[in-house]
């Protein structure tokens, strides 16, 4: 036994030795079981957590890496090559201007400066509060956008978050366009007026060191750069909430693109978000942004059992799905378990749970896999506006 063991590891380093030249590589792994899947997430292979139904979850693979799969004892084959993770350095579009936000990604400091552009030009009606520090230092942003007549602090609340997780670059993009759309509602006259007694509150960038390191060092990063002291990096934040923190789909290995962190919000970014949530009353809506897949998806992700209000959550995501066909593309909703997988720890649950059952859904942008997180240029613009449209659906859910 042990030496069949051996031999095929010595199988498994000699293909890894065959493959060590040829680049970067989208692999499509079989996957035929949850003890299988659990067995990824808990390597350090850099799978795509978004790809996964039982059966399959697509990762990058680096050059040499490919011996990792055969070690875990997985089938896959080569979806195609894709650019090393360092392609994308360098390319920063410095002279940027803030229209430009609808064709090219921008990096931090253009997306802090966009939101702060619009605050110069709308102080009434935009508020900024430094919720959160994150792992490296950085100040976490939230926005507030209101009328000023909505004072009261009684308005709804819709929450958003962008780039929790850093290589999903589009989510940025989204949140931008959420500003400027709420902007243009609130500044144009119209019969009905917009956003009576409701408030907007972003977080564009809720992992502001993560996503720095995609633009210099890794495109496919995705947790926060926590350093683990056992000489991994990262906690994935949308394991690191406490509705269900430790159970299936997370990891407690450093090296996994899932781990969950040392306990429930351990995290300085989880904890800002949680208190932006938590000291601006009423809630009643809330859209963590990721890519991709094309997937609305509700609570529950740690469990099976349906949500004490699944029958709403699955008529408004119907509404949201239609809106989201605005582009032409096909979106699909349902509880997460079971349209994606487990991910236990997620925001969708926390938020759910905190905000009493307030509609709460991670939203799974373009594409469906063709390009994944590198979703091109030219595809943001429509992304944006098909976002836009959900949450068009979930202010009407909550009229002020
Ligand atoms: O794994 C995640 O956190 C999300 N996918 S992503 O590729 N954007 O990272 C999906 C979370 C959705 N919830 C469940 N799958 N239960
Ligand atoms: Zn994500």
């Amino acid at each position: 036994m042990r030496c069949r063991a051996l031999f095929s590891v010595v199988l498994a380093c000699l293909a890894g030795l065959a493959s060590a030249a040829t680049g970067w590589w989208r692999v499509h792994i079989h996957v035929p079981d949850q003890a299988a899947l659990q067995r990824l997430l808990d390597s350090d292979v850099n799978v795509m957590p978004c790809t996964p139904g039982l059966g399959h979850v697509d990762a990058i693979l680096g050059p040499g890496e490919e011996f990792k799969l055969a070690l875990l004892g997985l089938d896959y084959h080569r979806l195609g090559p894709v650019p090393p993770p360092d392609a994308w350095k360098g390319r920063e579009n410095v002279g940027l201007t803030s229209s430009d936000y609808r064709t090219a990604y921008f990096t931090a400091d253009q997306i802090l400066a966009f939101f702060e552009d619009y605050r110069s030009r709308f102080p009434a009606l935009i508020n900024r509060f430094a919720i959160g520090t994150s792992i490296n230092g950085e100040t976490i942003w939230g926005y507030r956008i209101r009328r000023p007549a909505a004072n009261s602090g009684r308005e709804k609340g819709f929450l958003m978050i962008g780039l929790t997780h850093s290589r999903e670059w589009v989510s940025g993009s989204v949140v931008m366009h959420i500003l400027a759309k709420t902007i243009e509602g609130l500044t144009t006259p119209q019969t009905r007026p917009f956003l009576n007694n409701q408030g907007m509150y972003i977080v564009p960038i809720l992992n502001p060191d993560g996503y720095r390191f995609t633009w210099t060092n890794d495109r496919f990063w995705r947790k926060n750069r926590r350093n683990n002291g056992n000489g991994t990096f990262g906690v994935d934040l949308n394991r690191n909430y406490s509705v269900g923190w430790g159970g299936a789909g997370s990891s407690g290995n450093g090296s996994s693109q899932t781990y969950r962190g040392t306990a429930p919000f351990s995290e300085p970014e989880t904890q800002a978000v949680r208190s932006f949530n938590m000291l601006m009353p009423g809630m009643v809506a809330c859209v963590d942004w990721h890519s991709f897949g094309q997937l609305v998806l509700w609570p529950w992700s740690h469990i099976t059992t349906p949500p004490p209000t699944a029958a709403e959550l699955d008529r408004i995501g119907r509404l949201m799905v239609t809106g989201l066909a605005v582009r032409g593309q096909t979106y699909r909703q349902g509880p997460a378990w079971e349209l994606n997988s487990f991910a236990a720890g997620s925001s969708k649950d926390y938020f759910y749970d905190a905000n009493g059952n307030a509609p709460s859904c991670t939203l799974e942008l373009r594409d469906t896999g063709a390009f994944g997180f590198a979703l091109p240029e030219n595809q943001i613009s429509p992304t944006q506006d098909e976002a836009w449209e959900a949450v068009r659906v979930l202010l009407g859910q909550f009229p002020g």
